[in-house]
């Protein structure tokens, strides 16, 4: 197993050994954010999905709990699967999951923590009246999956998000509930895109239009817009578009057409999917979740013990100066594991640019082409022009550590004098490492 040690990330979350998709359920507790992953603690493929469970102060180090959610229920038992977090006014959490039952029909269920005052939530209960919801008349029993975190509407009542499918038709099913046990499907969808497919993961949130505060999941009005993002099965890739949300008709609509869901913008245009975001309450922000694939064949996933990594958690907010993309960032805390720095200016370094993964980033008005670059062992996340266009990779030089490791800079203009400004941190490690309960 030696030989694949040195793949795994130093400050990127990732579980000690097995399998991890997506994250579920995120959110932040009494001093601690927390995540949850669908985690086999079996083995390191796909499989016997369950909720691992960490915490963290910083969203950087992490303290590895027992696992939050088994399928041990009828309605759970091929899979807990992927779901959100509400926090409710009532001071209790309202822990949405998708089960795989015993004929492998998606349904969805309630989970509680066992004591919502205590900060590291490690008992969840299951909620005697599950599941909750079964997939509607119309709606295949394998394309119901992935519910949002709940948002209140007007009208005083929750809004719970879940996506399907009709044929290649990509929809975002809506319920309105007001106690999350017995639900009201809404005659229309928020929204649909035609040629999609599946919509695994949806995610749907405001962003405010001036400013970089994030917003509960609730906020909707003036100066407000809403992200619909959709995580597509055909594709294996996590789309979003920037719109309008009416909050009395449950009405989404792109701002502009062209860039709907599925055929305009992607969070990331690398190796990433099935992503998340929460509210984060204490430092008023909103923050996104998402899984690099990092799996080789079967047997070699099974050889070295381990797939998969969360990406760094960025932040979110609407881009103001082009009003129709996000800024993703990664969050201020990664900065504390920055040890020594390096500082070059330096210029013309004419030559051929390739890339493995690409895309566009506009440049508006007088702004600098700017890149920050996260290398973490063989996880390589860029993003440019503050978070505009991110593309997070896999990379795999032959060894080169220490003194070996070298960055270079390439520039294919032609007939200018570019002038470039390079500043280089070494980072430290993160810790993630079991949370020692022994100690309580
Ligand atoms: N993975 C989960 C599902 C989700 C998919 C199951 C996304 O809930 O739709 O592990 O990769």
């Amino acid at each position: 197993n030696a030989m694949f040690t040195w793949q795994r990330t130093a400050y990127h979350f990732q579980p000690q050994r097995n399998w991890m998709n997506g994250c579920a359920g995120p959110l932040y507790h009494k001093g601690w954010y927390h995540i949850f992953y669908q985690y086999n603690p079996d083995s390191a493929v796909w499989g016997n999905i369950t909720w691992g469970h960490a915490v963290s102060r910083d969203l950087i180090h992490w303290l590895l709990l027992p696992l939050a959610l088994v399928p041990d229920r009828w309605y759970d038992v091929n899979g807990v699967w992927t779901g959100s977090a509400t926090r409710h006014p009532d001071g209790n959490i309202y822990m949405l999951y998708t089960g795989s039952t015993g004929n492998l029909t998606q349904v969805q269920n309630l989970a509680h923590p066992a004591d919502p005052s205590d900060p590291l939530l490690l008992n969840w209960v299951k909620n005697p009246a599950n599941p909750v919801l079964l997939p509607p008349p119309g709606i295949g029993p394998k394309d119901f999956r992935d519910p949002t975190t709940a948002w209140l509407g007007p009208d005083g009542l929750w809004r719970v998000a879940i996506g399907s499918r009709m044929e290649k038709l990509g929809i975002t099913l809506v319920y309105k509930t007001r106690d999350f046990l017995s639900y009201e499907l809404l005659d229309h969808y928020l929204h649909s895109v035609p040629g999609t497919g599946m919509w695994e993961c949806v995610d749907f949130f405001p962003v405010a239009v001036n400013g970089t505060k994030g917003l509960d999941t609730s906020a909707a009005g003036e100066g407000i817009k809403h992200v619909l993002k959709a995580s597509l099965d055909d594709t294996k890739l996590d789309h979003f578009a920037v719109g309008t949300y009416d909050p009395v008709e449950d009405l989404w609509t792109p701002d502009d057409p062209k860039n709907d869901v599925g055929i305009g913008l992607k969070y990331d245009y690398g190796r990433y999917y099935a992503s998340k975001t929460f509210y984060d309450q204490e430092k008023q922000r909103r923050i996104l979740w998402g899984w690099i694939n990092e799996t080789d064949t079967e047997f070699d996933d099974l050889k070295k013990g381990w797939a998969s990594l969360q990406t760094i958690p960025r932040t979110v907010v609407l881009d103001g100066r082009t009003g129709a993309d996000l800024l993703q960032w990664p969050v201020e805390e990664i900065e504390s594991l920055r040890l020594r720095s390096y500082c070059f200016e330096s210029s013309l370094a004419p030559d051929v640019f390739k890339v493995v993964y690409g895309s566009s980033i506009p440049v508006v008005g007088d702004e600098k082409l700017q890149m920050r670059v996260l290398v973490d062992h063989s996880i390589v996340e860029s993003f440019g022009q503050g978070g505009r266009r991110v593309i997070s990779s896999r990379v795999y030089p032959t060894k080169a550590i220490y003194g070996d490791a070298r960055l270079f800079l390439f520039n294919n203009a032609t007939d200018v004098n570019v002038k470039v400004k390079l500043k280089i941190w070494e980072m430290n490690s993160a810790f993630i490492r079991p949370y020692p309960l022994d100690q309580l």
